[in-house]
């Protein structure tokens, strides 16, 4: 039986009942990819996933990548390479990409709605199906030269990677010190260590091109210190012809010296890259100019929603197999009947039980509300660049949303796995005859990969929030109040928002306090670093409350008309108990996170490291 338990009827709802996005199909930039076609899309994926895509992922992770240190290559377990190859064979991978470059114009919510059923089902083969969507953006930005480099990826199916960490460098990216070197036909030489390189060595495509930061040397007025001093490269493993995309047959100077071996996500190997030892690592100055961060940043943030969508998707997966077993499983009696022979219940009947799917289903469609929420921002923006517009707005709602999503996603979804989902279970979870623990170990990841949660924070904070002089977090807000304002169903719950929502801005206000005492006081700003995480959770649980609600009202609406089937009935109850228990079980907390962020002060940062 596949692991794998998807939530279409979950998916259609946000998309077209709650989000509206009807609107956008068949029209506009996406003219082909009507609502019959996004149906056909969803339901084909979701087959194909429960078939062959989720099949490979308990056996990639007993049977990992085998590392050869002598070729200093990767072979990739055969149960995953026929998952991707038929993904692959699949073409749903073009809708990431446009008309241009052989793809289907789609709106990124809906883009994002089907790579959620790929995540669920087994996500490495997204990571390592990514090289188009990385040619797509080499294509954005790069010269004649780059976009044709751009098509190769895309026709040829490469491989690609995202390559900024090294051994002292991780969170702090401008800390590396690989090195780049113009030579006398305008490639570079690039020499350095890079380390946790995912899909940096695999058997499953023709090629990888790598997308390199590194500090260029001896080029006046570039490759000074920092993130700022970094330059993007694009650098094959394989040399080919650059008109042709043929292989030369002759390898580039770029070897994995080492596969990590990891406690989750084994699948998707991590590599230990090194550029330059012996024969020279090759590559072009993606668009010729020197503005490295900036343009990885591009991957970045599509990485950030991608690891949110996938610590989303592994937990709803993850509470629909808890919610099949606990339906199942036999043990004990009701509560209200003490008697030693009184009729032994499936565990759904004990109210623990009953918090704890409610808890995980509560959550699960609220990060899916999350994610889908922000898509719908990037639908304005995308919209916007093809009507010639740029929507500030939007783009910059969305840039407040993404680290929400990547900070608060990986958060619950990771703690639920552990503390709720394979708890449902029993001593059971703890085996690995069901798909729980590797659930557990394979989201962790998503706390750490693609800048900690700590990062995320200070992301949030400082420059979505501070740096943007809290025009973002006001148009939130705003849509927030605008919602209370117009009133409806759910009184109580209402209250809960309104009132969490003045405790973030207190906390927010209360946060930027510091910033003002600074320049006399520098060692003010711990007391925002302190609080950080605590206001990216808060905001995850005042953004989400309100969606939840608002998916709430619609549902009751369509309750209180009438007429539905018995499992339409179900499904808009459930939605309706899920928005309250969400409003009723995280907006209180809000009080207490607010008087703990006030009560902050500097005796932490006061200790002596002894003292620990
Ligand atoms: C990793 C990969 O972990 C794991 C999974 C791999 C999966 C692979 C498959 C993915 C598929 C994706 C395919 C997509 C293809 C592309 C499609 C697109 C069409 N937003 O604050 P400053 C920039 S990889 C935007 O001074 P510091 C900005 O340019 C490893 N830009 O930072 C800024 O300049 P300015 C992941 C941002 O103090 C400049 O950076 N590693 C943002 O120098 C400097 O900013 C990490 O994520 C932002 N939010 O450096 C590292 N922030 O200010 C985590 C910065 O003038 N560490 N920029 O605008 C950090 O993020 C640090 O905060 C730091 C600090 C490095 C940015
Ligand atoms: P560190 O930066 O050393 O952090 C250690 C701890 O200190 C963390 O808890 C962190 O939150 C905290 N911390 C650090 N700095 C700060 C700060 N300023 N304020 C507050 N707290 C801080 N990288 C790539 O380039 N490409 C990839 O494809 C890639 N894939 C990966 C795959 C896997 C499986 C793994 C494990 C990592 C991968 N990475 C990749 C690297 C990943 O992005 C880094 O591990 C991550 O950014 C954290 O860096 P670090 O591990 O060096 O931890």
């Amino acid at each position: 039986m596949t692991h794998y338990q998807s939530n279409l009827r979950d998916i259609r709802f946000n998309l077209f009942e709650v989000f509206g996005r009807d609107e956008l199909l068949g029209t506009g930039p996406a003219p082909e990819m009507d609502r019959d076609t996004a149906e056909t899309a969803l339901t084909e994926l979701d087959h194909l996933c429960r078939t062959k895509l989720s099949e490979s992922l308990i056996d990639g992770d007993r049977n990992p990548p085998v590392y050869d240190p002598e070729s200093k290559t990767v072979t990739i377990p055969e149960s995953f390479k026929m998952a991707y190859k038929a993904y692959m064979d699949s073409d749903w991978w073009r809708l990431e990409l446009t008309e241009e470059l052989g793809g289907v114009g789609t709106p990124p919510s809906l883009r994002w709605a089907i790579l959620e059923l790929l995540l669920t089902a087994n996500p490495a083969i997204y990571m390592y199906s990514a090289g188009p969507k990385f040619g797509q953006l080499a294509h954005q930005l790069g010269t004649e030269r780059d976009k044709k480099i751009a098509r190769h990826m895309v026709e040829r199916q490469w491989g690609a990677t995202m390559v900024l960490t090294e051994p002292d460098a991780g969170s702090d990216v401008g800390a590396g010190r690989t090195k780049a070197w113009q030579q006398e036909d305008g490639t570079w030489r690039i020499e350095g260590v890079k380390r946790f390189i995912t899909s940096g060595e695999h058997d499953l495509t023709e090629n990888i091109m790598h997308l390199v930061l590194a500090r260029p040397v001896g080029v006046e007025g570039v490759g000074g210190p920092g993130t700022k001093g970094l330059s993007l490269f694009l650098v094959p493993k394989y040399h080919f012809d650059l008109e042709t995309g043929e292989l030369t047959g002759e390898r580039n100077g770029v070897y994995a010296t080492n596969v990590e071996k990891k406690m989750g996500i084994k699948v998707s190997s991590t590599c230990e890259l090194t550029f330059g030892d012996g024969e020279p690592a090759v590559g072009w100055l993606l668009g010729e100019v020197h503005q490295g961060i900036a343009q990885m940043f591009h991957v970045i943030e599509h990485a950030r929603m991608m690891v949110g969508t996938k610590a989303m998707a592994t937990l709803s997966t993850g509470y629909l197999n808890a919610l099949a077993y606990a339906k199942e499983r036999v043990q004990g009696a009701d509560l209200t009947t003490p008697a030693k022979d009184a009729p032994r219940v499936t565990i759904t009947h004990h109210p623990d039980v009953r918090r704890s799917l409610m808890t995980q289903k509560a959550m699960a469609e609220a990060l899916r509300m999350l994610v889908l929420y922000t898509a719908t921002q990037q639908d304005k923006v995308w919209l916007a660049e093809a009507q010639g517009r740029v929507d500030e707005s939007a783009e910059a709602v969305n840039d407040l949303l993404l680290p929400i999503v990547k900070g608060y996603c990986s958060e619950q979804a990771w703690q639920l796995l552990g503390s709720e989902s394979l708890q449902i279970f029993g001593g059971s979870g703890f085996l690995q005859d069901y798909p729980l623990e590797q659930y557990v170990r394979d989201a962790k990841i998503d706390t750490l990969y693609e800048g900690t949660t700590a990062i995320q924070g200070l992301d949030l904070f400082f420059r979505k929030i501070v740096r943007d002089r809290g025009a973002a977090i006001q148009a939130v807000s705003g849509e927030i109040e605008e919602w209370l304002e117009a009133g409806g169903p759910f009184e109580a719950e209402r209250a809960l928002l309104a009132k969490g929502a003045e405790e973030c801005g207190m906390m927010i206000a209360h946060m930027s306090g510091p910033l003002m005492k600074m320049r006399e006081h520098p060692t003010e700003v711990y007391k925002v670093g302190l609080n950080t995480t605590r206001l990216l959770i808060a905001l995850g649980d005042m953004v989400c409350a309100w969606l939840m609600l608002r998916a709430g009202e619609i549902a009751q609406a369509k309750l209180d008309e009438g007429g539905l089937d018995q499992a339409d009935h179900n499904f808009y109850a459930g939605k309706v108990a899920a928005a309250k228990w969400f409003a009723r079980t995280r907006l209180p907390r809000l009080t207490a996170e607010r008087k703990m962020a006030q009560a902050v002060n500097l005796d932490v940062m006061e200790l002596p490291e002894a003292a620990f």
